[in-house]
């Protein structure tokens, strides 16, 4: 999709859960974008320039506006800059303010402990182990009977969130637990956003994103 309407780029990274929010949020508004894909290993001129704060994707352009930063900041954002577009977040403030709560939960949780299930060896690694599990638990009850994380519709929360289920697999391989026993409501609400075409062509198969984890695990890891 390239960006020459909207004056749109999104600096990215194919595999990376807040990039892919990102893309997610920019498909259910229809708005069309140009990616403009990062090598995070050998940070170029551009993501130092827009984001010398953090130096970490996804930044998002338009138009010649100063970056926006930070991809939940890039949802709040894409709602208010595009009134015209299909709203991300509800309308009601409670529900608002709760899919908000669990967008940070899932961030602070599930992806954090990931990473230091990837990442740290010993026991750093064993104790991240039930922490992964108690937050897939959590999650999974949140969830509960209901089709989406916020009720019936399909939204912020959920796109905030999606894209950490692709690497959840390799979690669980990871701490030797099994995913299916832990969450099965969470897979199954995966794979039902996965029905949606926004999610379908922005999210990886988890396999995929396994074999990634392993590239960072051996170039990033704890030896
Ligand atoms: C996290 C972005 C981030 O971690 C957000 O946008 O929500 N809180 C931020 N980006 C990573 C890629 S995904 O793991 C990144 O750019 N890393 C480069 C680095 O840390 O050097």
């Amino acid at each position: 999709m390239a960006g020459e309407k909207t004056g749109l780029q999104l600096l990215d990274f194919w595999v990376s859960p807040f990039a892919q929010r990102c893309r997610i949020a920019l498909a259910e508004k229809g708005l069309a974008y140009e990616s403009l894909p990062q090598d995070l290993a050998n940070k170029g001129e551009l993501l130092l320039r827009v984001n010398p704060v953090h130096k970490k994707i996804p930044v998002l352009l338009h138009d010649g506006r100063p970056p926006v930063c930070e991809s939940l900041i890039i949802l709040h954002y894409l709602d208010e800059a595009f009134p015209g577009t299909p709203p991300l977040l509800p309308a009601d403030p409670v529900a608002r303010a709760h899919a908000r709560f669990w967008a940070d939960y899932a961030e602070k949780k599930v992806f954090d402990c990931g990473t230091t299930l990837w990442k740290r060896t010993g026991q750093a690694q064993a104790q991240a182990r039930p922490e992964m599990v108690e937050a897939l638990r959590t999650l999974d009850a949140e969830l509960g009977d209901k089709a989406y994380l916020a009720g019936e519709a399909f939204g912020f929360v959920d796109i905030a969130v999606v894209p950490f289920a692709t690497w959840i697999l390799g979690y669980g391989r990871l701490a030797e637990f099994s995913v299916e026993e832990v969450c099965p409501r969470l897979l199954a609400w995966a794979k039902r956003c996965g029905e949606r075409e926004s999610v379908a062509k922005n999210l990886y198969p988890p396999e995929k994103v396994y074999e990634f984890i392993g590239y960072l695990k051996d170039t990033y890891g704890d030896k």
